[in-house]
């Protein structure tokens, strides 16, 4: 079967996922999202990495869904889609996940964007979701997670209209939180997540969960969560570490406990 990602070795509690199908712009077939969920199912338990920066080619970081695959299937094939599970296994990967965005990120590609904590692009980084060309819509969070990330305007304009927005204007809009030169969006990735990486993973882990719950729940039962996910913290070896590491003036280990 051909390798359609390289995933490197954890690296200071990093692995690095790059995308590989460059002679498609790394369209996303059923292949490649069934590796990714895959890689992202063994790194969960894997406790040597503590954070995943995904990314693609200086081109591309994914042009979409692979559009020849997706010609072939009908009404019933999409009903039974195998891509729907993983993109649902994609969405439930639980430590940070940081996306380094150069080139196209358009459709599925702008909708795996969206399934990462924290967006670093390139400055010719170009988001879209352009299915209305193909006479369909977003099929993978596309509609749900742009709006609650740019606002109704604005997903409005991509969605209908199909037209990318630049790095620069992502950045405005709030749904990059960077942008760096595109020779240094994977390195500066990299060096954040490796920052991230120092930090308690139970904390990051809650923290993650409660902020995704801000977007998905009312305000009164987003601070219940977050109050029950404090609590749970007070309970950890990580928590009485980084307390003493303060007291003491010296950096903390966390381990995870
Ligand atoms: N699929 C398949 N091949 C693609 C592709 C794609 N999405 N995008 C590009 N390619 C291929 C091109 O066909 C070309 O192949 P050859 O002709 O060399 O064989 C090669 O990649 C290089 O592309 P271009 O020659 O077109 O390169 P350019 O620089 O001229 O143009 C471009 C780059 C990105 C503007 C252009 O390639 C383009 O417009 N690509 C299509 C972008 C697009 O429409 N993406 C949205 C696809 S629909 C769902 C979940 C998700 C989805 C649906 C359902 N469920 C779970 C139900 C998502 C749907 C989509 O993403």
């Amino acid at each position: 079967m051909p390798q359609m990602l390289n995933v490197s070795p954890a690296e200071q509690g990093v692995r690095l996922i790059n995308l590989h199908r460059p002679d498609v712009l790394n369209a996303l077939n059923t292949e490649l999202l069934g590796e990714l969920a895959a890689a992202l199912a063994a790194i969960e338990q894997d406790p040597d990495t503590r954070v995943v920066v995904l990314t693609g080619s200086r081109k591309a970081f994914a042009a979409g869904a692979d559009i020849n695959e997706m010609a072939e299937r009908d009404l019933v094939g999409i009903l039974n889609d195998p891509r729907v599970a993983h993109w649902q296994n994609i969405s439930a990967f639980s430590k940070p996940l940081i996306a380094a965005v150069n080139g196209f990120a358009l459709g599925g590609g702008c909708e795996l964007v969206m399934h990462a904590d924290i967006i670093i692009a390139g400055e010719d980084a170009k988001f879209g979701q352009p299915e209305i060309n193909l006479g369909i819509m977003p099929g993978a969070g596309g509609t749900q997670r742009l709006l609650r990330a740019v606002g109704k305007s604005l997903a409005m304009q991509m969605v209908l209209s199909g037209v990318a927005i630049d790095a620069r204007h992502a950045e405005r809009a709030g749904l990059v939180s960077e942008v760096t030169q595109p020779e240094l969006t994977v390195e500066r990735a990299i060096a954040l997540a490796r920052l991230i990486a120092q930090k308690a993973p139970l904390a990051l882990r809650l923290a993650k969960e409660a902020l995704l719950k801000a977007q998905d729940t009312d305000l009164a039962s987003g601070l219940r969560f977050e109050r029950h996910a404090f609590t749970v913290l007070a309970g950890t070896q990580d928590r009485k570490e980084g307390i003493a590491a303060f007291q003491e003036k010296r950096p903390a280990h966390f381990t995870g406990q």
